[in-house]
C-alpha cells in the first residue's frame, strides 16, 4: 500500500480577524485552512502551516464552511474532497495571513501561519504542515519563526511517554489511529485511497 494522502483542516481561531484580512464583512461559518501530507504520523509535532508569500490564496464557500486554499489548487481540492458547490468569496497573497492563529486539528494546540519559500502549489494544497522536529525545510523555517523543535518519537521508532493519544505507538502504524483521531475531531477533509 502506497502512504496516505490526507487533505487535514486547521480551524481558524478569530473570524474577525480572517475576516479583516480577506477585507470581506462578517463571516459565520467555520473557516479552515487545509493542509496536505503524506506523513500523518508527523502531526502530533505539528507547530505551523506554512504558506507562500507570493501565492495567491482563496476563501471558499461550501454552504457548510469556509476554506482557505491556494487559488490554483481550489478545483482540484474540492474535487477530491467532493464538495459540489463552491463559492469564491475573496482572494490575497499568502503574506497577507501571515500569523494568522489555527487550532491544531487533534490537540489543544495553537499554531500560527508562517511564510516560506519551501512552498510550492504543484500539488497538495498550497498550505505545508510545519512539523520543525520531523523535517529539514520545516527545521530551517522554524529557526525563523522560533517554532518549538517537538519529536515525540523515540529512538525505537514510537511515540515516548507522555505524548498525548498515541503515547508506545510505532510512528508507521499511527497512521491508521492518527486518521481515526481526524474523523473523531471531524478535521480530516479527505483521504486519497
Ligand atoms: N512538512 C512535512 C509534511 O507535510 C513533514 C516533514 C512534517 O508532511
Amino acid at each position: 500500500k502506497t502512504s496516505p494522502a490526507l487533505d487535514v483542516r486547521f480551524g481558524v481561531k478569530d473570524l474577525a480577524d480572517l475576516a479583516k484580512r480577506f477585507g470581506v464583512a462578517a463571516l459565520k461559518s467555520p473557516a479552515s485552512i487545509v493542509i496536505w501530507t503524506t506523513t500523518p504520523w508527523t502531526l502530533p509535532a505539528n507547530q505551523a502551516v506554512a504558506l507562500g508569500p507570493e501565492f495567491r490564496y482563496s476563501l471558499v464557500d461550501t454552504g457548510s464552511e469556509l476554506l482557505i486554499l491556494a487559488s490554483a489548487l481550489v478545483d482540484a481540492v474540492t474535487k477530491r474532497a467532493g464538495v459540489e458547490n463552491v463559492t469564491r468569496i475573496a482572494e490575497v497573497d499568502g503574506a497577507k495571513l501571515e500569523g494568522l492563529q489555527l487550532q491544531h486539528p487533534f490537540y489543544e494546540r495553537v499554531v500560527p501561519v508562517i511564510l516560506g519559500d519551501h512552498v510550492t502549489i504543484d500539488d497538495g494544497t498550497g498550505a505545508v504542515h510545519t512539523a520543525p522536529g520531523h523535517g529539514a525545510e520545516d527545521f530551517e523555517v522554524g529557526l525563523k519563526y522560533k517554532l518549538e523543535v517537538y519529536n515525540p518519537v523515540g529512538s525505537d521508532g514510537r511515540f515516548v511517554t507522555g505524548t498525548p493519544i498515541f503515547e508506545g505507538e510505532r510512528v508507521f502504524d499511527a497512521n491508521k489511529h492518527v486518521i481515526e483521531v481526524l474523523k473523531e475531531h471531524g478535521t480530516l477533509l479527505h483521504e486519497a485511497k
